[in-house]
């Protein structure tokens, strides 16, 4: 059965704290590849920042890490008290792990994360690379967790509740799916329960293994069903910036710990940066080593497009016809492709859910 853990290639070490500092040492892990790794920076500045009386260890699950990451990572630690430590992931043998078009296989970079520090800390809080913290953690970290393996806030936007807990066979799952872009994780209920073993299960399960939708949020649903414990939504506030053009964005709650971007517009896109709502990652971005950091233009067709809907909304016509030419030019691409690619590219590229933000 697959071990999550043994997936970790080797850990490099890029800063690490004083021990003269008596702080508070949380463990805080990362899952996410390189193209996240703006947002992985930035999410743990706004930690840092909003938390000066706890001494993090960020712990990266990666693909990669490139010598300007660290150099800016240092750069940082001159200014915070702070550990973290890189563990590249053997992406090779994750891609064999089953996803669809929508999902890249380091979405298990999550579960690497937490099976690994299982067995190194006593409790984990896991974040989205999407995550802006926007006030004190310390009453979520004194949370009782009892026998719970994992406390967590309910998902907004859990689409077809009803068909896919009967597809899953989860029936213990309804109307308690919980959103995994933060998991705070009892390190030693998670091993009684077995709950990574459960995980490996489900991913042999065909039943379980056509049903799933969010993959790696799925399985870990399923896996510590009745072994969970809800948070307050503070912890999770899950916002879609996409929800601005299509008119359904409504008013950000005042009192928010974690606001997790939900959706495939992230705060470091480009398009996005006109928003108040994007504000939350981008004040941190700008007093950071990241300062200069370019935010990131679209890369695939679904980008192309919400940026292009993204520029009409906020009537910037220069923006508008740079989006639709790219968009244009990802359809030309697609046209002259032979039919055995085409029929690969579409495969490859993600399709729009029908009632979900998706993308998380
Ligand atoms: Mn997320």
């Amino acid at each position: 059965m697959l071990s999550f853990s043994k997936l970790v290639k080797h850990q490099i070490l890029i800063t690490k704290a004083d021990s003269g500092d008596h702080k508070d040492i949380v463990h805080i892990a990362y899952g996410a590849d390189n193209n996240f790794s703006l947002g992985t920076a930035v999410s743990a500045v706004s930690l840092l920042k909003n938390n000066p009386n706890i001494q993090p260890h960020f712990h990266l699950f990666t693909d990669c890490v490139p010598a300007d990451f660290v150099e800016k990572c240092q750069q940082l630690a001159e200014e915070y008290s702070f550990s973290m430590t890189a563990y590249l992931v053997d992406t090779d043998k994750l891609s064999t792990l089953p996803v669809k078009a929508r999902w890249p296989s380091s979405i298990y970079f999550r579960i690497v994360a937490i099976d690994y520090l299982a067995n190194e800390v006593d409790r984990i809080l896991y974040l989205d690379s999407d995550i802006a913290c926007c006030g004190s953690i310390s009453s979520l970290l004194n949370v009782d967790m009892v026998d719970a393996a994992v406390a967590a806030c309910l998902d907004i936007d859990f689409i077809e509740e009803g068909d896919r807990v009967a597809l899953m066979n989860a029936p213990e799952v309804k109307g308690k799916y919980f959103n995994s872009g933060v998991l705070l994780v009892n390190a030693s209920a998670w091993r009684e329960h077995g709950v990574s073993a459960k995980i490996a299960r489900g991913l042999c399960d065909p039943q379980i293994k056509d049903a799933l939708l969010y993959y790696d949020q799925d399985l870990i649903n399923i896996a510590v069903a009745g072994k969970i414990l809800f948070l307050d939504g503070k912890y999770n506030t899950q916002y879609s910036l996409n929800d601005e053009y299509k008119g359904t964005a409504s008013a950000l709650p005042e009192d928010i710990t974690f606001l997790h971007y939900i959706g495939a517009t992230k705060p470091w896109h480009q398009w996005a940066k006109n928003y108040s709502s994007a504000e939350h990652f981008l004040q941190h971005k700008a007093c950071s080593p990241w300062q200069d950091a370019p935010l990131v233009e679209p890369h695939k067709k679904i980008l192309w497009r919400h940026a292009l809907k993204h520029a009409r909304h906020q009537r910037q016509l220069g923006a508008a016809i740079k989006y639709g030419l790219g968009l244009l030019a990802c359809a030309l691409k697609k046209g002259r492709k032979s039919p055995a690619a085409q029929h690969h590219a579409d495969a490859g590229e993600p399709q729009p859910l029908r009632k979900s933000k998706a993308l998380r």
